[in-house]
């Protein structure tokens, strides 16, 4: 393939991938504000440097990611239905709705599932990658996480350990600006990307509103990660446009909005950078958005009709052989 057209395409599945993710977004929060869905957590105004991290990424390479990382599982080419069957907790659902919806996890496209404790997958990434590094694979990992996480002591701990290891994983705030209330200049004095200085690891601040430069930031990342030169940090700068998640009111604290369609929304600045590049028009971009709101409607009503779990099911693969207590409780449900 010609060079051009690889760019062409690669940035035309970038820009789909943000709009699906949009769509099916504002899809989930209507629903639940139906009584359709229980629980969700909004990702608007993230999608462009989730993608843009995604787009650097291989198959082979693990991603822990945390409860906001929709864009990039979809980028990834997770199945939409499998989000829609998380959030729902139905029958076809992999983990047989025992999960909090927006815990997601997908084995084939190497997504750890989500923890609810923040920052909890960053250690984790850091021990994974020390397995490959030993292994002598050439995986990498990427973990996410957000601004408000960077003040737990899990993320020094996997700092520091990716660091004294030079361990092939990157880890990239999705720094929203806010950890539900409370915004980032009262969670950290300094710009979180300048903490990878005191664990001997590279620091990075990318715009994360901007697909391209989150994109060139981690494919650099991931190159110094194969090379066997160490662990980067990542500051991702975008804005959280919703709430926290829909149990979630921002109106109670903050004033500062991103309103969709404005110019700073990532994907107006994303449909523009494709636009002066000449990779797409008005026309192709309206049909994207077309063809993707038919395709979420679609899967949305498919996923619906698919039936609770069967109660029986509530213990199956968590023990291999039933307390006395646990016996009780499935006779108790069912
Ligand atoms: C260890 C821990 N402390 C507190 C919480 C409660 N909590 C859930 S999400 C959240 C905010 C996290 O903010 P941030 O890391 O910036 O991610 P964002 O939600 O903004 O994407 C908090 C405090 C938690 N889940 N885990
Ligand atoms: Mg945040």
């Amino acid at each position: 393939m010609p060079e051009d057209n690889e760019e062409r395409n690669k940035y035309i599945k970038a820009y789909t991938a943000m709009v699906l993710s949009r769509t099916l977004d504002k899809k989930i929060v209507t629903a639940q504000r139906q009584g359709r869905v229980g629980f969700y957590t909004p990702t608007m105004g993230q999608e462009a440097l989730q993608v843009g991290a995604s787009m650097a990424m291989e198959p082979n390479d693990l991603i822990y990611g945390y409860y906001r990382d929709v864009p990039l599982m979809l980028h990834r080419g997770v199945p939409i239905e499998t989000i829609i069957n998380q959030i729902m907790g139905n029958d076809s659902d992999k983990a047989k709705g025992r999960q909090m919806p927006s815990h997601f996890s997908s084995k084939e496209f190497n997504f750890m599932s989500i923890q609810s404790p923040v920052a909890t997958n960053l250690p984790l990434a850091a021990g994974a990658a020390y397995a490959l590094k030993y292994q002598k694979k050439k995986s990498i990992v990427l973990a996410t996480f957000g601004d408000g996480s960077s003040s737990t002591p899990d993320f020094h701990a996997a700092m520091n350990l990716a660091g004294v290891y030079d361990l092939p994983v990157i880890f990239m705030c999705e720094n929203n600006g806010w950890a539900i209330s409370l915004p980032v200049e009262k969670q950290t004095k300094v710009e979180i990307w300048t903490k990878a200085e005191a664990y001997g690891i590279k620091g990075v601040k990318a715009d994360g509103n901007n697909f391209v430069d989150t994109y060139e930031k981690v494919r650099d990342a991931v190159k110094r990660a194969r090379d066997g030169k160490g662990a980067t940090l990542i500051d991702a700068i975008s804005f959280r446009m919703g709430p926290h998640s829909t149990s979630d009111d921002p109106t109670k604290y903050r004033s500062e909005t991103v309103d969709e369609g404005s110019e700073k929304d990532p994907l107006v600045i994303s449909g523009k950078i494709l636009k002066e590049k000449k990779f797409l028009d008005d026309k192709m971009i309206e049909g994207i958005k077309s063809r993707t709101a038919k395709l979420v409607e679609e899967k949305f009503n498919e996923c619906e009709k698919i039936p609770a779990p069967d109660p029986s099911t509530a213990f199956a693969d968590v023990n291999a052989k039933l307390t006395w207590m646990l016996k009780e409780e499935v006779e108790d449900i069912l």
